[in-house]
């Protein structure tokens, strides 16, 4: 298999627009990306010819409805290697994951227990464990990070401990692109009895995951970031651990049996689907792994990889700018602050050229904290993206440089 961007961006029709009259350069996929148009065509036909209520129908449309949602938890399986579909969950993004697993898992917790995260985390891998400190009484312990971003292993294992019941952390930062090494981290974290918990909202999308060779108690993405629609993720959690959670909401679907004075539950993964799900949202993202299925990923690695060592080498000698994170290995996301500027300033001057970034604390204060920083601009690269707009994105920093210079 090969990869041409060029006819890849043909599959994008947004990428085709203009933005203050000059061709859009989108590098704000980290946050959400653009859809090709299979996974449109994938809801709308789903819309048009087979749609009603999923699981609960004895009717054709109900039927063909449910297979397709099915279908789709099974392509959320082959893209993570879980061993069974009923270990994956939809919910409705990674935040609503990490919220599931911090209300289940987190009944079993006890005043005095311990969570590690680290100091990098997103907010949505953070503030949920909170909510257990506030509640339970649970410690909540960081894993600091060095000076390049990456975890420091050492202190990290110096964290565990009798009490360790739980490590959550990233795969890939969304600020700084490091790539965590996540088995050595789980397997720490079993050796002192803990579960382990990888938000991988950004390394879904830039890496192939294979949450048994990890051996990952639980694994969370969002559909957005990987080319699919917003409203829906998945979570993976092992069979044992999913089996011994109770329900996170309660409601039509996840239930056993009903009477007016007693309860019981579904077996996973529908314990865990409480109403009516997305479903063509859910339909939208089995097309978005399977249009990804048809393309060379680690041939999309590299091109990626490529863009970001552009801007690198075009930026090289600049005096005049700041990048967060370096660690090597990192994915394709820039995260940078330039001298005397404020990040929100140089995201809507690029703007002014087409180019579109984020700036801000990117849901992570924690880590804006650590660099020192209240905020950074922030270019995150896909792989509809060519070298011709990371030229672009350089060309534009540069003029709106002058404005601070
Ligand atoms: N974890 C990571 C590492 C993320 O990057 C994000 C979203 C989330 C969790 C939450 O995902 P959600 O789909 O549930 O919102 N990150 C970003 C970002 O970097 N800019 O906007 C959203």
């Amino acid at each position: 298999m090969s990869f041409d961007v060029y006819a890849i961006r043909e599959q994008f029709p947004i990428l085709a627009r203009q933005v203050n009259s000059r061709p859009l350069v989108y590098l704000d996929s980290a946050a959400s990306a653009q859809k090709p148009r299979a996974v449109m065509a994938a809801m709308t036909h789903a819309s048009e010819t087979a749609y009603a209520n999923v699981h609960r129908g004895l009717h054709t449309l109900a039927n063909e409805t449910t297979e397709a949602y099915e279908n789709a938890r099974e392509a959320v399986r082959r893209l993570l290697n879980a061993g069974s579909a009923e270990e994956i969950i939809f919910t409705k993004g990674c935040t609503d994951a990490v919220n599931l697993v911090a209300s289940s898992f987190g009944r079993s917790l006890n005043s005095g227990d311990e969570i590690v995260l680290s100091v990098m985390e997103h907010h949505a891998n953070i503030v949920p464990w909170h909510f257990l400190r506030e509640r339970a009484g649970v410690v909540l312990k960081f894993i600091p990070i060095t000076d390049d971003g990456r975890l420091n292993l050492e202190a990290y294992r110096a964290l565990l401990g009798p009490r360790t019941r739980m490590v959550a952390v990233g795969h890939m930062s969304n600020v700084t692109g490091t790539v965590n090494p996540v088995a050595e981290i789980i397997a720490d974290a079993h050796a002192a009895g803990a579960l382990t918990f990888i938000d991988g909202a950004q390394m879904v999308v830039h890496g192939s995951v294979d949450v048994q060779a990890l051996d990952a108690d639980f694994y969370a993405f969002s559909s957005h970031k990987l080319y699919g629609p917003t409203g829906i993720g998945a979570l993976y959690g092992k069979a044992e651990h999913l089996a011994a959670m109770p329900p996170y909401q309660g409601g039509g679907e996840m239930i056993g049996r009903v009477t007016l004075d007693q309860i019981t539950y579904a077996d996973p993964p529908h314990r865990f689907e409480a109403g009516t799900p997305p479903i063509l949202e859910a339909i939208g993202l089995g097309a978005a792994i399977a249009w990804l299925e048809g393309l060379d990923r680690a041939a999309i690695a590299q091109h990626e990889h490529a863009l970001y060592n552009r801007v690198k080498e075009r930026l090289n000698g600049a005096n005049w700018i700041t990048e967060l994170g370096t660690a090597p290995g990192k994915g394709a996301i820039f995260s940078f602050n330039v001298d005397g500027a404020h990040a929100h300033d140089i995201a809507q001057l690029l703007d002014q050229y087409g180019v579109a970034v984020r700036a801000g604390a990117h849901c992570a204060e924690p880590l804006m904290e650590r660099f020192g920083v209240a905020s950074s601009a922030r270019a995150s690269f896909a792989l509809y993206n060519t070298l011709e707009e990371a030229d672009a994105f350089v060309e534009a920093l540069i003029k709106v440089r002058t404005f601070f210079a």
